[in-house]
């Protein structure tokens, strides 16, 4: 990394730990981590307009490193959790009892995700989660939310239609499988265990943790033995 790319780095990590101190703090008075402050949002769009004018930086870096943040190294952390439940009980009673000392055994916490509830699925219970007002999501172990995830038809039907639009996002339920809807906010967010899937028996933790996807964790899809990534 050179110079000028280290210099804005900081620049970037600066201002988004301020942002993310604004809508936080905006959260926790309102029950849910809001869209941000539009003087937040203005500031922000502004310093990107600087960079992206004085050459330090581009707009297409910017989204990749969006991006990444996004689809692989947020989503990993959470993969690393479930795979450890999945081979290790004991760590899986710890998380589903207290979420928050069992992520902080593997590292995990912080901003976005002070507290944490895991919820497991199995043969007859399937669980989904949402943000009905917002956007609250867990970074800690997720990331960024992708962008579905902040949509309006995402947040109204996950609690009016949750089963059609699981349908419709490609993962059919049969209907004597119960679906719960946890609605997150900036105080509680919810981690999904999906079920290991069959197959993976003679997998190591490594593998079985690449096998788990970001949605897999929101709700919104099964983990397959075959992964098959995530919605963009
Ligand atoms: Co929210």
């Amino acid at each position: 990394m050179d110079e000028a790319r280290r210099g804005f780095m900081k620049v970037a990590l600066t201002a988004a730990a301020a942002v993310t101190q604004s809508a936080n703090a905006h959260g926790q008075s309102s029950g849910h981590g809001q869209a941000l402050p539009s003087d937040t949002a203005l500031r922000v769009k502004s310093l990107e307009s600087l960079l992206v004018e004085k050459g330090l930086v581009d707009r297409k870096a910017v989204d990749a490193l969006i991006d990444t943040y996004e689809q692989k190294i947020g989503p990993r952390n959470g993969a690393r959790v479930v795979a450890r439940a999945w081979v290790d009980p004991a760590y899986k009673q710890r998380l589903l009892t207290n979420a928050d000392a069992a992520l902080g055994e593997l590292g995990f916490g912080g901003l976005q995700g002070e507290h944490m509830v895991a919820v497991e699925n199995n043969a007859n219970v399937h669980n989904l989660v949402v943000c009905t007002l917002c956007s609250c999501y867990p970074w800690p172990v997720l990331g960024l939310p992708p962008v579905w995830y902040k949509s309006a038809p995402y947040r109204s039907r996950s609690v009016i239609d949750p089963r059609g639009m699981l349908r419709e996002l490609g993962l059919d339920l049969p209907a004597d499988v119960g679906v719960r809807v946890w609605d997150s906010t900036a105080e509680l967010r919810y981690l999904v265990i999906p079920e290991r899937p069959t197959g993976t028996e003679a997998f190591s933790e490594e593998q079985l943790a690449a096998l788990v996807t970001r949605d897999s964790m929101i709700g919104v899809a099964k983990v397959s033995a075959t992964s098959t990534g995530d919605r963009s």
